[in-house]
């Protein structure tokens, strides 16, 4: 008999089905380096943490809508469907009707899981677009500087990752990789809606076996695996050690003029700086060595390498997850122009080759299946990482890129498939920030930190008890994901409630257009078949047959095109041009992001005056073990924690220093909270340096505390949630000054998996 398969952001698997749950799992065939993520889906259908039934805060049921400082600290009453589609139509009613669809945060941030028409995000914001609108949030927490400083000085940002440079290209072409911020197989495991292949690690070691160089700019050995070049940097100083590297290409006559001034724009002016006309300050190798901590001599040395030969520089998105994190993208994509090799075959920029499997891989030659979200007809959004701002400072104005904004006054915040509790930074002051307001109502399968603190709970099944199909825009197939088992408990598809919940409201016709979810799917279906300018099958053959291959385009160069003929393919900047000055961003005036790329010193870094306080650099970065907090309580997640909590990694000198030992529980701590740890001894990282992944699930010593430390590893209480700059006000999380001690109290209980009480209704 043949295993039922589906698709997750990690991978496609067949599986073993027992009691309703997922028993076992094997990776599809056909990839070749298969996730060990799949290895957290057995038993998650019936776990412990899944929502039963809808509940509400026991509180706000009683009082009504209005801030609280109970959340979060609440017991919770089970409801029917019933009443919970009467209490969430009637309050939706209330806030729209009272203050305005503005007052409704829609943004609901998240990656939920792979799905073409269940996508909770696409369907919350179809839902409210029909109730007449929210307030929206812009860009993500992945690539929220990027996302807005690449099309000001390149015309895009997607096409970077999405038209990369392929795999292949590389592996024939390129002698040098150089990665400023390695490239991390282990990130490679994801791709956003799905993918059925893993060619990263496979293509490396042929792009070794051809004799090329892997150079790595990273404070950990292992974001390369394998062989390379590790030049173990001070982390946040990536822009001063690209900046000593393109001084030597500079004053060496080894920076491709011609280049600079057919495709480029302002180089001369960028070139003032780096050779410290203006400034006085020399970007010089020796300049650079202090702020990097590298030695100037192999920064020399690498520069002259780099322009001999076919070369890529290549940015990792978590670069751009810092303060100033508009800079690396920006000046890595200089430093590229400088060695003139854009556009040419496995030479130029990349960015992303180890932050996700998309870089690399050929994009489709057509769209996926999509579900129309229609219009929202309110203006006001905020940038996606200032959530808090947004509650907790109403009416006032804030810059971002080049306008002045204004945070409007939310009421009601509805999140479905995505986890702030997971990816916002600074959670004391998130939870402050959501006592703020009237009401707050979450989609989730689990019981998240983040459905800990709604006050209305909808229990949404997961991707695997209802049907749909995925795919990704790099990835070649589109794969049917048939039910695997029945919707836990009372637990219900994201369209069913929003479904019922448009019909209270009067617009149920509009929302569903008459449509069962299986109609849905058979529709996106043909409407995207009929636009295709290609046969496919039918979509009863396509959900007989499972998968459906699609054609891609191969063997990219990344802005290949325009290096042929830069008049016919214009960039969508000002110019046209690569802008290595941008006249709109100088004209903007912000202290924190000038005209051309530039060194800002780091708030949170080795050298800064905090680091007296707290001297550890700790680096927040994705989880080897699970997607952000997905399946946090699977096998593969649960098998890395020390004593239940998340693993700390530090190097051998700082845990001798303080007297720690590999498996000791330690307190990492700054001045915005604390969280234990489970600690790991391990030399392969930069002295004063720590790393603590994102995904622990938050869970507060004391609830009703909001400053109460995290006894599971959550990094996020420590991290600050002001943005990279007044131009992209992107999530800065990936970077924070800690300190760390030996816990020696009684070890408290991990209850970050347990359901809050839930009482029946009286
Ligand atoms: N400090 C620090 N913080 C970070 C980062 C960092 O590097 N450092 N990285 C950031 C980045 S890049 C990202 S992308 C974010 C990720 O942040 P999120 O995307 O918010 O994290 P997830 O844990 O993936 O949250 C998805 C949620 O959707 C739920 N879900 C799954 N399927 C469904 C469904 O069908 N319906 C509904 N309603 N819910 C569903 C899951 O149970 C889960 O709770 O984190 C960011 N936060
Ligand atoms: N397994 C797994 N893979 C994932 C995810 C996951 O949750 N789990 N999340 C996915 C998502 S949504 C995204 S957006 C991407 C994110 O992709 P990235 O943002 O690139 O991923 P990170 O793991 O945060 O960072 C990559 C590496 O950068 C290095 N680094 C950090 N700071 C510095 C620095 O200042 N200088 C230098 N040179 N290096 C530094 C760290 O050592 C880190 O391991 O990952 C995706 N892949
Ligand atoms: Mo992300």
């Amino acid at each position: 008999m043949s295993r039922p398969a589906s698709l997750t952001h990690w991978g496609a698997f067949t599986a073993t089905m027992a009691d309703g749950d997922i028993a076992a799992v094997t990776a599809a065939e056909g990839d070749a380096d298969p996730s060990p993520l799949l290895g957290n889906l057995p038993g998650s259908l019936r776990h412990r943490s899944r929502v039963a039934a809808p509940a509400v805060r026991r509180g706000w049921l009683r009082a009504g809508p209005g801030p609280s400082d109970r959340r979060g600290d609440d017991e919770f009453v089970a409801v029917s469907w019933d009443e919970l589609e009467e209490i969430l139509a009637t309050e939706l009613r209330r806030v729209v009707d009272t203050h305005g669809n503005e007052a409704v945060f829609g943004g609901s941030y998240g990656w939920s899981s792979a799905g073409r028409f269940h996508h909770a995000q696409s369907q919350v914001h179809r839902f409210l677009n029909l109730l007449g609108g929210y307030t929206f949030s812009r860009h993500s927490y992945s690539l929220g500087a990027t996302g807005v400083i690449m099309p000001r000085v390149v015309g895009t940002h997607d096409d970077l990752f999405k038209r990369s440079t392929s795999w292949e290209v590389i592996v024939e072409h390129t002698d040098l990789l150089v990665c400023f911020g390695g490239i991390a197989l282990k990130n490679t495991a994801i791709n956003h809606g799905g993918t059925t292949a893993h060619p990263a690690r496979d293509a490396l070691r042929k792009f070794r076996a051809r004799g090329g160089r892997i150079v790595s700019f990273s404070p950990l050995r292992d974001d390369v695996d394998g062989d390379c070049d590790w030049h173990a940097l001070i982390p946040g100083t990536d822009v001063a050690v690209m900046l000593g590297l393109a001084y030597v290409l500079a004053t060496e006559n080894l920076a491709d003029r011609e280049f600079l001034a057919t495709y480029c724009t302002g180089y001369d002016r960028f070139e003032r700086y780096l050779l410290g006309h203006d400034d006085g300050v020399p970007k010089s190798p020796q300049w650079a060595s202090t702020i990097s901590g590298l030695p100037a001599d192999d920064l020399t040395e690498l520069a002259r390498r780099m322009a001999g030969q076919r070369t890529i520089v290549t940015v990792s998105w978590s670069l751009q997850r810092i303060r100033h994190g508009e800079q690396a993208p920006w000046m890595g994509l200089t430093l590229a122009a400088m060695l003139g090799q854009i556009g040419l075959p496995g030479g130029g920029f990349g960015h992303g080759y180890g932050s996700m499997n998309e870089p690399g891989l050929p994009p489709l030659r057509s769209e996926l299946p999509r579900l129309p979200q229609g219009i929202n007809p309110v203006q006001s959004f905020i940038p996606v990482a200032a959530i808090s701002d947004l509650l907790l400072r109403p009416g006032e104005q804030f810059d971002y890129n080049g306008r002045r904004l204004r945070f409007p006054e939310i009421k009601l915040v509805y999140w479905a498939g995505g986890n702030p509790f997971h990816h916002h930074q600074n959670i004391p002051r998130l939870r402050r920030a959501l006592s703020r307001v009237d009401t707050i109502v979450v989609h989730d399968p689990y019981w998240t930190a983040m459905a800990k603190h709604a006050d209305i709970v909808v229990p949404s099944t997961t991707a695997f008890e209802r049907e749909d199909y995925s795919g990704s825009r790099n990835d070649p197939v589109l794969m049917a994901m048939p039910r695997l088992a029945e919707p836990f408990a009372r637990s219900r598809d994201d369209y069913s409630t929003f479904a019922a919940l448009a019909h209270r409201l009067g617009f149920g016709e509009q929302f569903t257009e008459g449509r069962t979810a299986r109609q849905w799917l058979a529709h996106l279906y043909d409407k995207w078949a009929a636009a295709l300018d290609f046969a496919v099958p039918t979509f009863d053959e396509f959900w007989q047959q499972g998968r459906l291959r699609l054609a891609t385009e191969d063997g990219l160069t990344l802005l290949a095109d325009y290096r042929a003929d830069p008049a016919a393919h214009r960039l969508g900047t000002p110019s046209g041009r690569i802008e290595i000055f941008s006249a709109d961003i100088d004209g903007f005036g912000y202290d924190d992001c000038a005209g051309h790329p530039k060194w800002f010193e780091p708030s949170e870094w080795l050298k800064s005056p905090r680091a007296t306080q707290f001297p550890l650099h700790l680096l927040a970065n994705q989880p080897a073990s699970r997607l952000h907090g997905q399946l946090d309580g699977g096998a593969v997640s649960q098998a890395s924690k020390i004593q239940g909590r998340e693993p700390i990694r530090m190097h051998p000198s700082d845990a001798a220093a303080r007297g720690l030992s590999d498996g000791d529980i330690v307190r990492v701590f700054n001045d915005r909270g604390a969280c234990l740890a489970g600690l790991v001894v391990d030399d392969r990282l930069r002295p004063s340096v720590v790393q603590l992944a994102t995904g622990a699930w938050f869970d507060p010593a004391d609830p009703s505390d909001p400053d109460a430390m995290c006894v599971h590893g959550n990094p996020n209480v420590l991290t600050d949630d002001s943005g990279t700059s007044k131009l992209a006000h992107g999530c800065t999380g990936a970077h924070v000054l800690v300190q760390v001690e030996k816990f020696t109290g009684e070890l408290p209980p991990v209850r970050a998996h347990e359901p809050p009480v839930i009482r029946r209704r009286e």
